[in-house]
């Protein structure tokens, strides 16, 4: 009997490390052994023939998944449990994450096509000599608006948002640094400004837009515009492209009292467990075919020099979607502006959205 026990103890004990097992090799965080690669990027930012072309190339399996803002991306990778190799933050959200220790340093002689990418898309103020990071992709943050159902009426200024005439016809991307910044700029300030009076005056105003505001909304945004069911939208300008590419009625414009200048780039995150495979799938989304091929699926602008004469005339010649960057002013990068002052323009944004529904 008593070895029947124990027999008993010992199948469940073997059982029990078996599921234990699976449930890690199965977790929906991903397991990245040597042969898979955990990616996290945000929603429709790659073309899914890429990650199949990187697979067959290297023999290692990409698990993919996505995020839709910078700040549920910080929260994820911060809290743990995760086993991302590669990642795409945002300028100040990649300061912030160096400053919290949270990414490892490049090793440049594994990323020789970076020799590729415009130099100036390199060396910028949130990762001086690049040395955590890779340019992926950059843009605006503009207005998408459709003249037709707005009676022909132009749009130039973040104040035409007010316009009553737009009642429920605005849509805006969901993203705290960008619609804080709208409103920072509708009055004149920087889109860094970490006064609390001016904050507050923003948010008021943000109020004042509310019934204006159809929905504030992830990736749906573009089909939504495409589709004719808004007037109006607020957006990253790839996907601005996207949009205009699908409804080729609909314009977009960089506001004249000026907007955000942004660029994403790869890092390799502390919770790394393949970074071989990570720099070589940094070097391969670095190769300028690919990179090309990425920038004309996707809609959004490619720092990648070498990737230009690859594209389309009509794309690369856009100049509002490859403005000459010496040219165009009062764009403006968000700043990391620390940990405090981040969560305070969250917070205000959070109440913005609370109010609109
Ligand atoms: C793509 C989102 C682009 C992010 N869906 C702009 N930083």
């Amino acid at each position: 009997m008593k070895q029947l026990v124990r027999l008993f103890i010992g199948v469940f004990a073997a059982a029990f490390v078996l599921l234990f097992l699976a449930a890690r090799l199965n977790t929906s965080e991903g397991y990245s052994g040597k042969n898979t690669l955990t990616i996290y990027n945000w929603g429709d930012y790659i073309d899914p023939a890429l990650i199949k072309k990187f697979e067959k190339e290297t023999g290692i399996k990409v698990i993919y998944q996505t995020f839709d803002s910078n700040e549920a991306m910080l929260t994820k990778i911060a809290q743990g449990g995760t086993t991302f190799d590669v990642a795409v933050p945002s300028d100040y959200m990649i300061s912030k994450m160096k400053q919290e220790h949270l990414l490892i340093p490049l090793d440049h002689d594994k990323l020789p096509n970076l020799k590729y990418i415009n130099p100036r898309f390199l060396d910028l103020s949130f990762d001086k000599g690049n040395k955590y990071s890779v340019p992926y992709f950059w843009g605006t943050v503009g207005i998408v608006y459709n003249p037709k159902m707005l009676g022909g009426k132009k749009i130039t200024s973040w104040n035409d948002l007010w316009d009553k005439d737009l009642r429920n016809q605005i849509l805006l991307v969901d993203g705290a640094r960008e619609v804080m910044g709208m409103a920072l700029n509708s009055l004149h300030y920087s889109l860094n400004d970490t006064n609390e009076k001016h904050l507050l005056q923003a948010k008021r105003k943000l109020d004042a837009l509310t019934p204006n505001v159809k929905a504030i909304i992830g990736d749906e945004i573009k089909m939504l515009l495409a589709d004719e069911e808004a007037a109006v939208g607020v957006v990253w300008s790839g996907d601005a492209a996207e949009i205009i590419s699908e409804n080729p009625k609909l314009d977009y414009v960089v506001p004249k009292e000026g907007s955000n200048l942004w660029f994403d780039n790869m890092v390799i995150p502390k919770t790394a467990k393949n970074i071989e495979g990570a720099y070589k799938f940094m070097n391969f989304m670095l190769d300028p075919k690919n990179a090309a091929q990425n920038a004309e699926y996707v809609g959004y602008s490619t720092p990648n020099e070498a990737a230009m004469k690859y594209l389309p005339k009509d794309i690369r010649n856009d100049q509002r979607f490859y403005p000459d960057l010496d040219k165009v002013q009062n764009l403006e990068v968000y700043e990391n502006l620390g940990k405090r002052m981040l969560a305070r323009y969250n917070e205000l944004f959070l109440e913005f959205k609370m109010h609109h529904k």
